[in-house]
C-alpha cells in the first residue's frame, strides 16, 4: 500500500500490528460482536478466558474480577504469568507483543491439554485496542512488571517495579477503561457476569472465581463459585428445584483422534447427566469452557448416543417388545438435564462470536463417551434404568397421542373451521375482550348453567365428568376424548405447534367443578392438559378456577350461600340458629338450579374466582403425573388423604 512506504521508520511487521489495533477499532464486530452490552461484557470474558488457559494447564486456581467505581475493571489470576523477556523472533518484549500485536501471545507450552478457550492471544490484545486505558501487572520469577497502553498501543516500557513478596503468588492482572468513544455501552451489568462465570466455575472444576462490584457503595456485592464436583455440581445445580429420577450419572475421558499422519491429539470429554419427573429438556453445552448455545458437533454425538443406548437397552431388558417402535431422540430427552463440556486443541467455531462447535471429530468423541457411561449405569442399575425407560414411554405415548389428536383434528376440520362443538352453548358476543367459557362438570350441572348464564357473554361446555375420571385416563387418553376435542375446538387456538394466542375466542376459562375426589381429579387432568399443551394461556392469566357454594342456608325471610365450613356456622348463627333455618348441602353443581348456579358460581357481582398461576398448573401437573405413575404406593396415599379431606367437608 502507498501509506506504507511514506513512513519508513517502521518496519512491516510494525505495521501490520498497528493497523490490526486500528482495524479492531474500525471493526469492533470482527472481533467482539459488535459494540453493545454484549461486547462490553466480552472484553472481561476474553481476559478472563485466558487465566481459564493457565487453569486448564494446571497452572492456576483463583481468579479474581473487580468492577471498579470508575467503570474499570480487573481481573487478577495465580497462573504463571505472562512471560516478560525478549521474545525469541522479535525485538520486544513477550508482554508487550501478547498485550499489543493481534495473533500474537500464542502459548509455547505443550503438556495437558493443549486448549484455549480464548482467541489464542488476540483476545487480550483486542481488548487492549477496545480500551481508553490499560495496565498490566505481571508477578513472575520473584519480580512483578508493569506496562500501561492506551487505546492499545504502549505508553510506558515494561518496567520491573518492585520484587515479589515472600509467599506472594504469581499470576497476571489485567486493568482495563473500555473506551467510551467506541462501545455503546460502558456499564457492566453485574447478573450477567455472576452466571458467566457460575458456569465457568462449573466447567473448570477447581477453579474459584469470585467477582466483587466496588461501584455498589458503601459494601461492595461480592459472589465467588467454587465446584468441587465440576459438572456434577452443575447438573445438581441445574435440577435443584426438580425432583431427580435416580443419582447424576456422570463420565470424563480423554478421546485419542488420529488425525492423520504424525497428527494424534487429544479430545477431552465430560457428561453429566440426570432425569427429573419434569418435562423439560435442558442440555448445555461447552467447547473449551465456552457456552455454545446453538449446539453442535458435541451436542449432535450426545444425543446420538443418548437415543441409540436407550433404545438398545430397553430392548435387550425386554422393556420394548419386537412390536414396539423405538425411541425418539424427543422420547429421550423429556425431563433430562445434561451437561457436556469437551476440550480440543483446535476448537472450530460457526462465527467469531462461537455459538455454534463444527469439528466433525467431535461427534464421535462424544458418543463413545456417552455410549459407554450410559450402557454401563443403565447395566449395573437395573431399578433406576426402569424409571429411565417408562420416562421415556410416557413420552412417546403423549406423542402419539397429541399427534393423533391434531389429526382428528384436522381431519375434522376443527382446527381451521367455524363449526363448533354440538355441546358447546356459545354466547352471542363475538368480542373476546368480553367473553366466558365456562367449563362445567357433567350434563346436569351443564343444563343448569346453560339456562342460568348471560348469553350475550357466557358461553358453556359441559364435560362429562364420568368418561374422564373412571379411565384414570393418561394424557394420551385425555387428548383422543371426545370432550377435550371439543373442548380445544371451542377455544380456537389450535394445540401443539398450531397453538395459537390471538385465536382465543373467550377472555376468561373458567373451570367448574365439583368438590369432590371426581371434581378434584378432572380439575388436575384439565390444569394438567392446559399447563402442558397451551402454557401461555395460563401465563396470560385466561384460566379461572370456579368457587361454588357449599352450603344454601335458608330462613324464614333470607337464603344464603356459605362457600367454607365457617362461613356456614357464621350464617347459621346471624340468622338465629340451627332451628330458625334449612340448610342444604350441595355435592355436586347438579343439584343447583339454574337461578342458584347464576346467583353464587356465575354472576359476575357476586362470584368468586380463582385466577390460575403458572405455579398451581405445574403443581397440578406433578399431581398428575404421581396419579398416572406406576407406583402404587403414593398413588393411594394421594387418594387417601383427598378423600379424607372430602370427607370432612361432609361434616
Ligand atoms: C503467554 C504464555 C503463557 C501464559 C500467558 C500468555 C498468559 C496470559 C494471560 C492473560 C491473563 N492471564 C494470563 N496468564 C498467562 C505461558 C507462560 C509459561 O509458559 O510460563
Amino acid at each position: 500500500m502507498a501509506e506504507q512506504k511514506t513512513i519508513p521508520r517502521y518496519s512491516e511487521e510494525d505495521i501490520q500490528y498497528l493497523e490490526g489495533v486500528e482495524h479492531v477499532r474500525r471493526r469492533p464486530g470482527m472481533y467482539v460482536g459488535g459494540t453493545d452490552i454484549r461486547a462490553l461484557h466480552h472484553l472481561v470474558y476474553e481476559v478472563v478466558d485466558n487465566s481459564i488457559d493457565e487453569a486448564l494447564a494446571g497452572a492456576c486456581d483463583t481468579i479474581e474480577v473487580i468492577l471498579h467505581e470508575n467503570g474499570a475493571v480487573t481481573v487478577n489470576d495465580n497462573g504463571r504469568g505472562i512471560p516478560t523477556g525478549p521474545h525469541p523472533k522479535e525485538k520486544i518484549s513477550t508482554l508487550e507483543l501478547v498485550m499489543t500485536r493481534l495473533g500474537a501471545g500464542g502459548k509455547f507450552d505443550g503438556g495437558g491439554y493443549k486448549v484455549s478457550g480464548g482467541l489464542h492471544g488476540v483476545g487480550v490484545s483486542a481488548v487492549n485496542a477496545l480500551s481508553a486505558s490499560m495496565e498490566v501487572e505481571v508477578r513472575r520469577e520473584g519480580k512483578v512488571w508493569v506496562q500501561r497502553y492506551e487505546r492499545g498501543h504502549p505508553i510506558t516500557p515494561v518496567v520491573e517495579v518492585r520484587k515479589m513478596r515472600k509467599g506472594e503468588p504469581t499470576g497476571t492482572r489485567v486493568t482495563f477503561l473500555p473506551d467510551a468513544t467506541i462501545l455503546q455501552e460502558t456499564r457492566f451489568h453485574f447478573p450477567t457476569l455472576a452466571q458467566r462465570f457460575r458456569e465457568m466455575a462449573f466447567v473448570t472444576r477447581g477453579v474459584t472465581i469470585s467477582l466483587r462490584d466496588e461501584r455498589v457503595r458503601p459494601i461492595p456485592e461480592e459472589i465467588t463459585f467454587y465446584f468441587e464436583g465440576g459438572l456434577r455440581s452443575f447438573v445438581r445445580y441445574l435440577n435443584r428445584n426438580r425432583k431427580p429420577l435416580h443419582p447424576v450419572i456422570y463420565a470424563e475421558k480423554g478421546v485419542t483422534v488420529n488425525g492423520g499422519g504424525h497428527n494424534e491429539y487429544l479430545i477431552g470429554v465430560e457428561v453429566a447427566m440426570q432425569y427429573t419427573d419434569g418435562h423439560t429438556a435442558t442440555e448445555l453445552a461447552f467447547a473449551n469452557t465456552i457456552n455454545t448455545p446453538d449446539g453442535g458437533t458435541h451436542l449432535t454425538g450426545f444425543r446420538s448416543a443418548l437415543t441409540r443406548t436407550i433404545n438398545s437397552y430397553a430392548r435387550k431388558a425386554g422393556l420394548l417388545k419386537e412390536k414396539d417402535r423405538n425411541f425418539s431422540g424427543e422420547d429421550v430427552l423429556e425431563g433430562l438435564t445434561a451437561v457436556i463440556s469437551i476440550k480440543h486443541p483446535d476448537p472450530q467455531f460457526e462465527s467469531q462470536t462461537k455459538v455454534k462447535l463444527m469439528n466433525p471429530e467431535v461427534q464421535q468423541a462424544v458418543a463413545s463417551v456417552v455410549s459407554e457411561m450410559l450402557s454401563e449405569y443403565l447395566e449395573a442399575n437395573p431399578r433406576h434404568a426402569r424409571a429411565i425407560v417408562e420416562k421415556a414411554r410416557d413420552a412417546m405415548r403423549v406423542r402419539d397421542a397429541l399427534r393423533k389428536a391434531k389429526e382428528v383434528l384436522r381431519s375434522t376440520n376443527l382446527l381451521e373451521s367455524t363449526t363448533l362443538p354440538g355441546k358447546l352453548a356459545d354466547c352471542s358476543s363475538r368480542n373476546p375482550d368480553e367473553t366466558e367459557l365456562f367449563i362445567v362438570e357433567g350434563d346436569s350441572a351443564g343444563g343448569s348453567a346453560k339456562q342460568g348464564r348471560d348469553r350475550h357473554f357466557q358461553a358453556v361446555l359441559p364435560l362429562r365428568g364420568k368418561i374422564l375420571n373412571t379411565e384414570r385416563s393418561r394424557l394420551n387418553k385425555v387428548l383422543d376424548n371426545n370432550e377435550i376435542k371439543a373442548l380445544i375446538s371451542a377455544l380456537g387456538v389450535g394445540i401443539g405447534d398450531n397453538f395459537n394466542l390471538e385465536n382465543l375466542r373467550y377472555n376468561r376459562i373458567i373451570l367448574t367443578t365439583d368438590a369432590d375426589v371426581d371434581g378434584a381429579h378432572i380439575r388436575t387432568l384439565l390444569l394438567t392438559f392446559f399447563f402442558r399443551y397451551m402454557t401461555p394461556l395460563i401465563e396470560e392469566g385466561h384460566l379461572y378456577i370456579a368457587l361454588p357454594p357449599l352450603y344454601r342456608i335458608a330462613s324464614k325471610k333470607t337464603v344464603r350461600y356459605a362457600y367454607s365450613e365457617e362461613e356456614k356456622e357464621r350464617i347459621v348463627k346471624e340468622l338465629g340458629g340451627e332451628g330458625k333455618v334449612t340448610i342444604q348441602r350441595y355435592k355436586g353443581l347438579g343439584e343447583m338450579n339454574p337461578e342458584q348456579l347464576w346467583e353464587t358460581t356465575m354472576n359476575p357481582e357476586n362470584r368468586t374466582l380463582l385466577q390460575v398461576t403458572i405455579e398451581d398448573a405445574a403443581e397440578a401437573d406433578r399431581t398428575f403425573t404421581m396419579l398416572m405413575g406406576s407406583s402404587v404406593p403414593p398413588r393411594r396415599r394421594f387418594i387417601q388423604t383427598h378423600a379424607r379431606h372430602v370427607r370432612n367437608l361432609d361434616i
